[in-house]
């Protein structure tokens, strides 16, 4: 049994340092009422956006990005997460394509 723990230990002590300088940020946001909360995320370059999509309504949405080349389904009430980067500067526009009017939000790098 500590042998196995030990080796569980050391397999995430190496998949979290690969040796880069690529850093991964974890953000949250929230869809409620058909709107992104927060709906500006700020990264510094070369960073990984491990972003957190919560649906907190009832109805499905899709997150989606053209400038990031990502789309996802997020349920009603459920959770996702998208992965994107590491990023270089610039603006990234991202949205719910179900209401395109509302559910808009942006990435900054900078
Ligand atoms: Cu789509």
């Amino acid at each position: 049994m500590f042998k196995m723990h030990f080796i569980v230990i050391f397999l995430l002590l190496s998949i979290s340092s690969c040796g880069d300088d690529t850093e991964t940020i974890k953000f949250d946001t929230h869809i409620r009422n058909h709107k992104f909360y927060p709906d500006i995320i700020k990264l510094k370059e070369k960073q990984v956006l491990r972003l957190s999509v919560y649906n907190d309504d009832p109805t499905v949405e899709e997150f989606e990005s053209f400038d990031l080349k990502r789309e996802k389904i997020v349920p009603g009430n459920k959770k996702i997460v998208v992965t994107m980067g590491p990023l270089k500067k610039g603006v990234y526009e991202f949205f719910g394509e179900f209401n395109m009017d509302t559910a808009k939000g942006k990435i900054i790098v900078e």
